[in-house]
């Protein structure tokens, strides 16, 4: 998740060889031998173990009116069976943050957050997050940027958050890292005592040894990643690609397929491809067959067919292609003039850090330039809405919708995709096209797979999407649909804790003595991560 707030409002594919070993979702990850030989141990029972969730961005409830998409609805979820802790940033700047988090209390959910200062803010989260981990790990060595001080305040930042949420902690705690703002929560922590399991979770996608090391700082952020006992990925290509880097820099040696020793300390690595609420989502599209913004849409249609794409302002979406290739299909089809409109949702995102406001500026002139070259007086070919569309609408417009484009450049899943097709009248349900580089086309692999980069195929895509018989698309959507049922969000979540709770005592080294200062057992010696 490029940030849970972004996510949560309102809210390469492998072979196929290889897909049919794996159909769906479950993590595969060698067994690991105990290291001692002895009988794994766990601590207390999962049940006794609370729960605690970092990420960027937290959902506290405000005035009980918390719109939740289905990822905070499943991370919540997880928290009530247990009792939790969902800690991180509170969204907000303030001069002088006090040290302390500020406390919510709702039900068995205590949410606890941190203010940033400017400098932290600009640092940590525009500057290093935003500017080196982000396009880094989306294959845009192009639009890095390194600067020193934003890596300092990267550091520091996790530090100050381990520090704060160290306080808070219980020695049975099992704490779930979210995304790439954290990746040295686990080192900053282990530094401070904590011997608790500790899982990781990349939402983005994690690139090959020659893209990933143009990061600054590459071994010391690989290195620290060390400290997690389970570190999971949307794709086995993602998790493949990490444990290329770790062998590459000489940190520890692969021990199997998911399994990595560092010094004594062994290591998960995993794919646990997110999912979505299928159901619930497509009961809320039919609902909203008779939402009034759905409705509005299909009127000012007429009897044109509509295109979607959904998705944050971003480069990494592929917007600037899109656009192009539906532009090409255009003059390639000159039939479907006037017969089709493709609208473009696209709320603003990041508009503080530089790249995005120059990216914001070309994709208006590029609608408005296709507009002006290809539309008519009684004809607007793209609709482009720099809007956040309540999900319920969404899910209306996608269900009335005769395709859904979603051509990321790339992207670590795309839930957009899935939701599209969750949306779809089964008797006659639109056609996805789905760009063969976001983590999604693993397992819809169904939809029109395209290369974004190609427009004039992505173009002819939309073509043959607009002229497939009724049974094709029914087939592909049946089988999209099964592979979606078989791994929700729910399932997702349920996976990656039983992974991370199933992690061996002896392999996290809880052999530890009781320290008062904090609410969690240390060693007699700090270990370095
Ligand atoms: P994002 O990059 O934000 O997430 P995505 O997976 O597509 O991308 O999720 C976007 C969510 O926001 C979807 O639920 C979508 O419905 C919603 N959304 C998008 N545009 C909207 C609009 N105009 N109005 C309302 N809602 C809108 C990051 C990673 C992804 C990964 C997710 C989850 O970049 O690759 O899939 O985290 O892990």
């Amino acid at each position: 998740m490029a940030d849970i707030a972004e996510v949560t409002q309102d809210l390469p594919p492998t072979a196929a060889a290889s897909r049919a070993e794996e159909p769906n979702t479950v993590p595969r990850m060698a067994k690991s031998p105990s290291r001692s030989g002895r009988e794994r141990r766990q601590v207390c029972p999962a049940s006794q173990q609370r729960l605690v969730v970092v990420s960027n961005r937290v959902p506290v409830p405000k005035d009980g009116s918390n719109k939740a998409g289905g990822l905070t609805v499943a991370l919540e979820g997880a928290l009530k069976q247990s009792g939790g802790l969902w800690f991180g940033w509170s969204g907000e700047t303030v001069e002088n943050p006090p040290g302390e988090a500020k406390m919510v209390q709702s039900g068995n959910i205590t949410f606890a957050v941190l203010d940033l200062t400017k400098q932290d803010y600009d640092e940590y989260y525009a500057g290093f997050a935003n500017r080196a981990l982000w396009p880094v790990c989306h294959y845009r060595l192009d639009l890095v940027q390194i600067e020193r001080h934003e890596l300092d305040g990267y550091f520091r930042v996790n530090h100050a958050f381990a520090a704060s949420l160290a306080l808070l902690l219980r020695p049975n705690d099992v704490i779930w890292v979210h995304d790439y703002h954290f990746i040295p929560l686990a080192s900053e922590l282990r530094k401070l005592g904590c011997k608790n399991r500790i899982g990781f979770f990349l939402h983005i996608p994690w690139p090959p040894p020659d893209v990933a090391s143009a990061l600054p700082a590459y071994g010391r952020l690989l290195s620290s990643f060390g400290a997690y006992d389970l570190v999971g990925f949307h794709t086995p290509q993602d998790a493949e690609n990490f444990q290329q880097c770790l062998t590459r820099e000489n940190i520890g040696s692969s021990v199997g397929p998911g399994e990595h020793q560092i010094d004594s300390h062994r290591m998960r690595i995993g794919a646990f491809p997110v999912g979505i609420d299928i159901d619930t989502f497509g009961k809320m599209a039919a609902a909203a067959e008779d939402n009034a913004l759905v409705r509005r849409t299909l009127t000012s249609l007429g009897n044109r067919d509509l295109i979607i794409g959904v998705d944050r302002l971003d480069y990494s979406k592929g917007l600037k292609q899109r656009i192009e290739a539906f532009s090409c299909f255009i003059k390639s089809n000159p039939d479907f003039r006037n017969r089709v409109t493709y609208i473009q949702i696209t709320p603003k995102s990041r508009s503080d850090v530089p790249e995005y406001q120059q990216m914001q500026r070309e994709i208006a002139e590029q609608a408005g330039w296709t507009n002006g070259s290809l539309g008519e007086v009684d004809w607007t070919p793209v609709r482009y809405v720099n809007r956040t569309v309540g999900h319920s609408a969404l899910a209306g417009l996608y269900r009335m919708s005769r395709i859904g484009l979603v051509t990321p450049l790339r992207d670590g899943m795309n839930l957009v995709a899935k939701e599209f097709v969750a949306a779809q009248r089964p008797e006659d349900p639109g056609v996805l096209i789905l760009s063969r580089f976001a983590g999604a086309a693993h397992e819809l692999d169904c939809a029109i797979l395209v290369n974004p980069y190609d427009t004039e195929a992505c173009g002819a895509a939309i073509a043959r999407a607009l002229q497939m018989p009724i049974e094709e698309r029914r087939e592909r959507w049946a089988t999209m649909m099964e592979r979606l049922r078989s791994n929700t969000v729910q399932a997702w979540c349920q996976g990656f804790l039983a992974s991370l709770r199933s992690v061996s005592v002896e392999s996290t080294g809880l052999f530890i003595e009781h320290d008062t200062r904090t609410n969690w057992s240390v060693p007699p010696e700090t270990p370095s991560p």
